[in-house]
């Protein structure tokens, strides 16, 4: 069984999630309207991997016989000025997630409870793997000055990534 506290930090996550899949489905959508189609779909891609992530955590807390409890999604922001401010602004959201997910471990810590600290450490590396990616593609978008021909290059090479399952 789950103690009261951790049931509503995993839930509180699992909002967390789900909303980073409607922020960058919102990116992607964006992105779209301006014909950076490779970059939609990376978003898009990664919209998928953050519903893998809630659902994961979903799954794990039926598992310890817990209570999921859906609550509302915020509205996601709509526009954005550039393809580097999307990418900026995807980073800091991965950082706020990362510190997220740090802090429900230290819950998990206080609560001594080992599974969901094994469970946890999944997320606790796919972070440092998100947070590099993103980090990568921001300096690679900064090189070509995020814009021209290298910008449409990168944009073409981006819309070959493809939603690997149990990401
Ligand atoms: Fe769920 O990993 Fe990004 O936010």
């Amino acid at each position: 069984m789950l103690t009261k506290k951790l049931q509503n930090a995993l839930n509180e996550q699992i909002n967390r999630e789900f909303f980073a899949e409607y922020l960058y489905l919102s990116m992607s959508a964006y992105l779209e309207s301006i014909e950076m189609e490779g970059f939609a779909n990376y978003f898009n891609v990664q919209a998928q991997e953050e519903h893998f992530h809630a659902m994961k955590m979903f799954n794990f807390v039926h598992d310890k016989g817990g209570r999921v409890i859906l609550k509302s999604l915020k509205e996601p922001k709509a526009n954005y000025s550039s393809v580097v401010d999307v990418i900026e602004e995807s980073l800091k959201h991965e950082k706020y997630v990362t510190k997220s997910i740090n802090e429900l471990m230290d819950t998990a810590i206080s609560e001594n409870d080992h599974s969901v600290k094994s469970f946890l450490q999944w997320y606790i590396d796919e972070q440092v793997e998100e947070e590099a990616t993103i980090s990568k593609l921001l300096a690679k978008l900064k090189l070509i000055k995020g814009e021209g021909l290298g910008l449409l290059t990168l944009d073409s090479q981006l819309l070959e990534r493809t939603y690997q399952p149990g990401k």
